[in-house]
């Protein structure tokens, strides 16, 4: 039935009315969280609330983290205190984008760095192997936990940043260890003395750190702003921050930045530009700049002169990034951004040499290198296929595709056992993690750790006769395994234990 002018005119001024009584989601910000994530939303004692921050965390949840708080933080519930419209309007807040890019250069990075006064210890306080002992990332709590790798017993917990990502990097003697958050916090870790030394926030949206061959310097990789951060490892002060853009001044954000210590440099992979970047540390930087100039094999490269971090860059057809490195470091694999390829780069001619088809989106990063019937091969996850490749990384040909029961996350092997492991990760059999042959590249035991739950991310004791899985939940564990027998041996308490890294295998596998 067509409405009266009269009702109509009411239900005009009742929608008005409605639009005026709508909540305004920035003073409800200003008034309940500015005071722990920033006046800007740049984070403080709180994350970061900006959608490039929140870009793994759907609105529905940040609804229910707002209603409900965050276990084990000081994030508190605010159901009863703001209504569904209040939570709704800020949800909507915090994935708008800022009106102006936020500004984190050299003058906020300086004001935010802090020493804790701890003075690294002179010998390790505990009686275990420093080389053996594992750093747990548990980002149920946002805390670290440094485990004995002997006897499987946790030496000191400690609190870290709001969701650490990443390896952890350790200084070439294992002494020290470098922790990154998302939200762009950069931690020193004593690992003699066990003790936090210093912290400092390199960047807004923070992709991951290195730290350089002889562990003078920390690259530190950003999203937010588009920049590097390069820091004294020392203490962790800041001595550069490098715009990033491409060579026609197209900005772009840093995917990951590696070391790459037989080179003596950082390799940089980028998001958004058709470039990779080598910035040479030290005496090397000069032999590097000389062999790109003298290149004429028509290579496109290009060398800035942005003393003291030279930039080499290399010039490709499209942009790649989640790199795996050949032992020697002289070739790059690279994924291609539609996620159906490989390239190969050769760093020291700084071309593509080979390009692999693999459309399954491997996850490069997580490969793992090992010898198959005299061959140097690499097995690499796929993060939308449920299966293993394995490419041989002298010839750069793939060599076999082994079905996996779903697509996988993180691969790990250790020269000391044929058993390479492999998690599921995705899919109904999300709580499997896969042993894999290598002699023979047959998938010989599955195993579920704590059945239903996602298991994931396993490392290797420095001996490599223990293999450590994960029970990625709150309440979750690290789950020691004979790495022979393939047999539990022990189970310990971890609050959503995401990765752990032996000192020794990680500086093994950097090539330290
Ligand atoms: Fe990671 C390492 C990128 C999502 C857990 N992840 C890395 C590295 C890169 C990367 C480039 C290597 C950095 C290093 O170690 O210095 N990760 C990405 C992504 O682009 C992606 C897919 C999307 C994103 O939001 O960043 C992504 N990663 C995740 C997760 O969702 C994981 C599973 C959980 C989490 O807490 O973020 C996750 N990433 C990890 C872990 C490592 C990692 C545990 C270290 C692996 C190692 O053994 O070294």
């Amino acid at each position: 039935m067509p409405r009266s002018r009269p009702a109509l005119a009411a239900l005009v001024l009742c929608w008005a009315g409605m639009a005026e009584a709508a909540p305004d989601g920035a003073a409800l910000y200003a008034e309940n969280c500015a005071e722990c994530h920033g006046e800007a939303r740049l984070g403080g004692t709180g994350p970061a609330l900006l959608p490039d921050n929140l870009g793994r965390l759907k609105p529905a949840q940040a609804a229910e983290v707002i209603r409900g708080g965050r276990a084990q933080t000081q994030m508190p519930a605010f159901e009863g205190v703001l209504d569904e419209a209040a939570i709704e309007a800020l949800v909507a807040l915090v994935y708008t984008p800022p009106e102006t890019v936020p500004e984190w250069g050299m003058a906020e990075i300086r004001a935010s760095h802090e020493t804790t006064g701890a003075v690294p210890a002179e010998a390790p306080i505990y009686d275990a192997d420093p080389l053996n002992l594992f750093v747990v990332v548990e980002t149920g709590d946002h805390h670290i936990t440094i485990l004995d790798g002997d006897r499987f017993e946790p030496l000191r917990r400690l609190p870290t940043a709001f969701a650490l990502h990443g390896g952890p990097k350790f200084s070439p003697d294992g002494r020290f260890v470098y922790l990154a958050s998302r939200d762009g916090w950069i931690e020193k870790i004593d690992m003699w003395g066990l003790e936090k030394l210093a912290k400092v926030r390199a960047g807004i949206n923070t992709r991951n750190l290195a730290l350089s061959h002889d562990g003078r310097f920390v690259l530190v990789g950003n999203y937010l702003p588009n920049s590097l951060t390069v820091l004294d490892a020392e203490d962790l002060r800041p001595l550069a921050v490098i715009p990033v853009a491409d060579i026609r001044g197209t900005g772009s954000r840093v995917s990951a930045v590696y070391a790459a210590p037989p080179r003596q440099s950082f390799i940089v992979a980028l998001k958004d530009v058709a470039e990779i970047w080598e910035i040479p540390i030290g005496p090397r930087a000069v032999k590097v700049s000389g062999l790109a100039h003298s290149n004429e094999s028509g290579a496109e490269e290009v060398v800035d002169s942005a003393d003291p971090f030279p930039i080499r860059r290399i010039l490709l057809d499209e942009p790649v990034d989640d790199f795996f490195f050949t032992p020697d470091y002289r070739v790059l694999l690279g994924s291609a951004r539609s996620g159906d390829r490989v390239v190969a780069i050769h760093l020291d001619v700084g071309r593509e040499i080979a390009e692999l088809p693999l459309p399954g989106m491997p996850h490069l990063g997580s490969a793992a290198a090992f010898e198959w019937q005299g061959r140097q091969v690499m097995a690499t996850p796929h993060l939308r296929d449920a299966a293993l490749s394995v490419i041989d990384i002298e010839r750069f040909e793939v060599v076999d595709e082994i079905e996996t029961l779903g697509p996988g996350f993180f691969l790990r092997a250790h020269p000391a056992t044929p058993y390479a492991w492999v998690d599921v990760f995705f899919g109904p059999d999300a709580d499997a993690v896969q042993v894999l042959d290598t002699r023979t590249l047959e998938l010989v035991r599955t195993i579920r750790p704590s059945p239903g739950t996602t298991a994931g991310h396993v490392e290797f004791t420095r001996d490599g006769s223990h293999a450590l899985v994960s029970v990625w939940a709150d309440e979750g564990a690290v789950v020691v395994y004979n790495a022979h027998t393939l047999e539990e041996v022990k189970r310990i308490p971890m609050r959503r234990p995401v990765g752990k890294y032996n000192v020794h295998n990680r500086l093994a596998a950097a090539g330290d």
